[in-house]
């Protein structure tokens, strides 16, 4: 059989602009079924032309698309045409894990797939290319499909693989000749866990790695079935992006991942990135220096928000403030750069509480930062709560891209969030930041001297695609208001508590409610 993979178009607005990521979703699934002629076709990174495309389209016997939320129409559209040249169509991805109903209903989606993707895509395709094992449909767990009474079937969940090892090596051949990259550098991906033990309000991912028996999940794969990965990525990138949400949940893991890089001497030849978390980095400050040592040079964090009551509300309580500017300080005198996900308009925060974010994130002078419209994305309890409270505004899935709002708060409607987000990125990039960034990294014997490689990428697709996008929105330093603009005012009730005295007087023991005691057990 021939199978087309899929990952559907670019999004028009926010980060999606200067960073891409090679889909490791479709890479993972393709490796269960090596048997089979396979090609990726990323609408992201390859030139698309309708007629071409169609052309292709008709050279294959199946296509597989992958979809997060704001992607999920595109991902319909590639669907109709597969479906109008005679290609069995599968979906699956967070959208489709989310909301399976809304995904099923079409009648050119095939099989709409919910969760974990890969034992699912084998019996999908076992199925399609001859039933060998004479299964019925109802027996492939996961997914979600029209009957021939047009009924949507939800069939029984799949469970988790337990050994995420026993997983064959994705199939990183299908994405040769392909270009990623992430704020300047050309970076792959490898995935060395599923699932979070946290429980942040607005996150999704404990829906998507969950057995609905045992609830939230975290499994990891060995150290050295990371290796073998680390080893397997084109070394032409110069980046290796650890792309889990949070790669050092499990302090004694990481440190034993990053022990193995440094003694195999792969840290002299490749840089490194993840996600982290504040409080794990504060708690834990010789893992920085790890970090450093093993070529770490770009960290994700979710800062989120200055208020210690959204924080908490977040289920961030471990986290403060305080501790936040710590550790950025710590990572950026170490020359490691740090990308920022700061929440627009969490519950609770008023137009100035939100304006001292904004204020804040400035003065913490992160690399780079995403400001994110508080977003519930649907299938989650916090969409559910919200839309209770009437405060979902967009039902369009393509605002849930974590630049439009897609629900107001009581304090805030989505115009004047948007409104917000708008006045965020004016004052964030376009007050001197490009000339702080360019003093740091244009620096040959400065600690962001490992960036000169890869600047000019990032002027080419940073600075003009991002500037780009931001005219094309109307950001522009006019929407900076005068209240923002008046920084002392603004911030003198909240800078007592970004003080280093609060971050120590924190250090009680953690709170451990938003972990499951044996995860945290495991983990602390
Ligand atoms: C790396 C990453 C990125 C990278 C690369 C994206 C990519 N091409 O995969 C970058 C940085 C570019 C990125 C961008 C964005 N991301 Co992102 N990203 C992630 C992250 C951290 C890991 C994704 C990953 O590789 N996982 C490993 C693979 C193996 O898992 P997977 O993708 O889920 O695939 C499995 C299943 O979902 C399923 N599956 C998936 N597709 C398919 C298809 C078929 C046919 C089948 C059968 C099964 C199947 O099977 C797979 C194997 O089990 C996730 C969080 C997470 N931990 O998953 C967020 C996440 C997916 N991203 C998210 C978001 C919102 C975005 C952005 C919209 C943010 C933004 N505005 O900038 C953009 C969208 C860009 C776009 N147009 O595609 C959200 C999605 C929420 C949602 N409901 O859709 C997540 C969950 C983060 C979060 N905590 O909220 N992202
Ligand atoms: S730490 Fe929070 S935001 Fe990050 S993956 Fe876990 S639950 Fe989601």
């Amino acid at each position: 059989m021939k199978i087309l993979y899929i990952n559907p178009a670019r999004l028009e607005s926010g980060m999606d602009a200067i960073i891409t990521g090679a889909p490791l979703s479709l890479i993972s699934i393709a490796a269960m079924v090596p048997e089979h002629d396979a090609k990726l076709f990323d609408f992201k990174v390859d030139k698309y032309r309708e007629r071409q495309f169609r052309s292709e389209l008709n050279l294959y016997d199946t296509v597989a698309i992958t979809s997060m939320t704001p992607q999920i129409y595109s991902a319909l559209e590639v669907a109709k045409m597969a479906k109008e040249q005679g290609c069995n169509t599968i979906i699956g991805g967070y959208q489709p894990t989310l909301v399976p109903e809304f995904v099923a209903d079409h009648e050119y989606v095939d099989f709409t797939v919910r969760g974990e993707g890969e034992h699912t895509f084998k019996e999908i395709i076992d199925y399609l290319d001859g039933n060998k094992k004479r299964i019925s449909l109802k027996e492939i767990d996961g997914i979600s499909y029209k009957n021939k009474e047009g009924n949507i079937i939800h069939n029984s969940e799949r469970k988790l693989e337990p050994n995420l090892d026993n997983f064959p090596m994705p199939r990183r051949d299908l994405l040769k000749g392909k270009l990623y990259t992430y704020l300047g550098t050309t970076t792959r991906q490898v995935e060395t866990s599923r699932g979070c033990p946290h429980n942040c309000k607005f996150c999704c991912i404990i829906k998507m790695w969950r057995n609905s028996d045992k609830g939230t999940t975290y499994r990891t794969k060995s150290i050295s079935r990371i290796m073998r990965e680390v080893y397997d990525v084109d070394w032409k990138n110069n980046f290796i992006f650890f792309c889990e949400d949070n790669f050092t949940i499990n302090v004694k893991r990481t440190n034993k991942i990053l022990d193995t890089l440094i003694k195999s001497g792969v840290n002299n030849k490749m840089h490194f990135s993840c996600q982290s978390r504040v409080d794990t980095l504060y708690r834990n400050p010789e893992l920085i220096d790890k970090l450093y040592k093993a070529n770490f040079r770009q960290v994700f964090l979710g800062i989120e928000s200055v208020h210690q009551q959204s924080l908490d509300a977040m289920n961030k309580k471990n986290t403060t403030p305080a501790m936040v500017k710590v550790v950025v300080k710590s990572l950026r005198d170490k020359g490691i750069s740090i990308f920022g996900g700061v929440i627009i308009g969490f519950p609770g925060e008023t137009k100035r509480m939100v304006r001292q974010n904004i204020q804040n994130t400035i003065n913490l002078d992160l690399d780079c930062v995403q400001f994110t419209p508080i977003t519930a994305f649907p299938g989650t309890d916090f969409y559910d709560e919200m839309k209770e409270k009437g405060m979902i505004t967009a039902s369009n899935y393509k605002f849930y891209d974590l630049f439009h709002p897609m629900m107001g708060t009581e304090e805030l409607t989505s115009i004047e969030m948007y409104r917000l987000v708008a006045e965020a990125y004016a004052a964030f990039y376009l007050k001197g930041w490009l000339l702080r960034r360019a003093k740091e990294y244009l620096n040959p014997f400065g600690k962001f001297n490992w960036m000169l490689s890869s600047l000019l990428r990032l002027i080419k697709q940073g600075v003009l695609g991002g500037l780009g996008m931001f005219y094309s929105q109307g950001i522009t330093t006019k929407v900076i208001s005068k209240e923002l603009k008046n920084k002392v005012d603004l911030m003198k009730d909240i800078t007592p508590t970004l003080e280093i005295s609060t971050a120590k007087k924190t250090e009680e023991p953690l709170k451990r409610d938003t972990l499951t005691p044996e995860i945290a057990e495991k983990i602390y």
